[in-house]
């Protein structure tokens, strides 16, 4: 028989609804893969027979403790997310069998070496010259190895038509996911961006055995077919930067309250990373390997392709303005700003705004104040 965790009365509705839906999952007998980041090739946990779940933190819970053993100057996603496991506070978490990792950013990747102490954790040594020539080749070995890691934990095979028919499922669920995203193109937007980036997220944490393809999809027409009220001539904001799940609530609801739409991320929370798609008729390891490096988080050196994204997200979205969410203690993300503050203002001549921030709430007045000028900036440039 599972126990719970210690503290599962503690948990709000939401997140006790969601954990009893893996709590139950694993009493079927599922396995649980924790993740955490879009480098993450969800493909292999699904042919072990496995379910994924991301464990990034999403708020300051965990980091007075994780402070303990990390620098305080770190990102606060890394304090969060290594607090939230220190403490035993993140249920999915405790229902990890183990720890798909790589090495993104240097915080990170020495914070997996801690976490290892508590679960099994295998790193995936991620290429960040992605151009380079044997990149691709080196990725796919790391592919391979992770792949062995899930089959070790599980003592399961990972067989070439496993392999297929999750390539397959994942795509399903992208593009699902890509649609939902695309409502937001539709001038005025018939959803706040908030709600969009919420339901896109909950995919994340589906560990029923409904048909989350359909669900998506019902989702998407439902989407598109909203009439909203007063959403005409609100200012359209293309949103870049480091993951914005931690800071949602303080800077995207924030701002649509104010009186924007947040119609786009150029980050790992939008159609920029959901769009690219595993080859269904290539070697299924190099196809995974090709998809993954393709996506353009600022770990990568050089990392131009982001910048195309940018370009066209604004474009395909019709944005009015770019902020740039900087988290403390990110450097990558922190000096890209600066290209994309020029290639911003001067190339595509839109107001470009950049937050840096974390998890607290003691510059939430101080946002706002920001936020409310911008829109004054963009309705004055429209
Ligand atoms: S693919 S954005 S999820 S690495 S943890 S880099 S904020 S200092 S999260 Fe990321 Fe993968 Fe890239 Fe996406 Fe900076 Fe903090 Fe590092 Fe971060």
């Amino acid at each position: 028989m599972l126990s719970l965790p210690k503290n599962f009365e503690t948990f709000n509705d939401a997140r006790k609804k969601s954990f009893m839906a893996l709590y139950e999952a694993k009493q079927r007998g599922k396995k649980v893969v924790g993740v955490f980041c879009s480098y993450t090739p969800l493909e292999l946990v699904y042919a072990a027979g496995a379910i994924s779940v991301g464990l990034c933190g999403k708020s300051e819970q965990g980091i007075p403790e994780a402070e303990a053993h990390l620098p305080k100057t770190l990102c606060p996603l890394i304090k969060a997310s290594y607090g939230m496991a220190l403490t035993d506070q993140c249920p999915f978490f405790y229902f990890s069998d183990g720890i798909l990792a790589e090495t993104t950013c240097d915080g990170k990747k020495k914070m997996y070496e801690l976490m290892s102490k508590f679960k099994p954790v295998h790193v995936m040594n991620l290429p960040q010259g992605r151009d380079q020539a044997l990149a691709l080749d080196a990725w796919t070995e790391e592919v391979k190895l992770a792949a062995k890691f899930l089959e070790g934990l599980f003592s399961v095979e990972i067989t070439p038509e496993k392999l297929h028919d999750a390539i397959v499922y994942r795509n399903k669920v992208r593009r699902a996911i890509v649609d939902i995203y695309e409502t937001a193109k539709l001038k005025p937007s018939p959803v706040s961006g908030y709600e969009i980036s919420t339901i896109a997220e909950s995919a994340d944490f589906h560990f029923t055995d409904d048909d989350l393809v359909a669900k998506l999809q019902r989702t998407a027409k439902d989407l598109r077919e909203r009439v909203r009220t007063g959403a005409d001539g609100r200012p359209r904001v293309l949103i870049t930067g480091c993951p914005n799940a931690g800071v949602r609530d303080k800077i995207i609801k924030t701002l649509e309250e104010l009186g924007a739409d947040y119609v786009c991320a150029d980050n790992c929370a939008g159609p920029r990373t959901q769009k690219f798609m595993v080859d269904e008729n290539s070697e299924p390891y190099r196809a995974i390997a090709e998809r993954y490096l393709k996506i353009n988080c600022s770990v990568m050196t050089p990392n131009t392709t982001r910048f195309d994204d940018i370009r066209e997200l604004v474009k395909e979205y019709r944005a009015d303005g770019v902020i740039e969410i900087v988290l403390h203690g990110c450097h990558t993300f922190a000096v890209e700003a600066f290209t994309v503050m020029n290639m911003v203002q001067n190339e595509l001549g839109l107001p470009y705004m950049r937050l840096d921030t974390d998890f607290s709430q003691s510059d939430k007045g101080q946002i706002e104040t920001r936020l409310g000028a911008f829109i004054e900036m963009m309705s004055a440039a429209a």
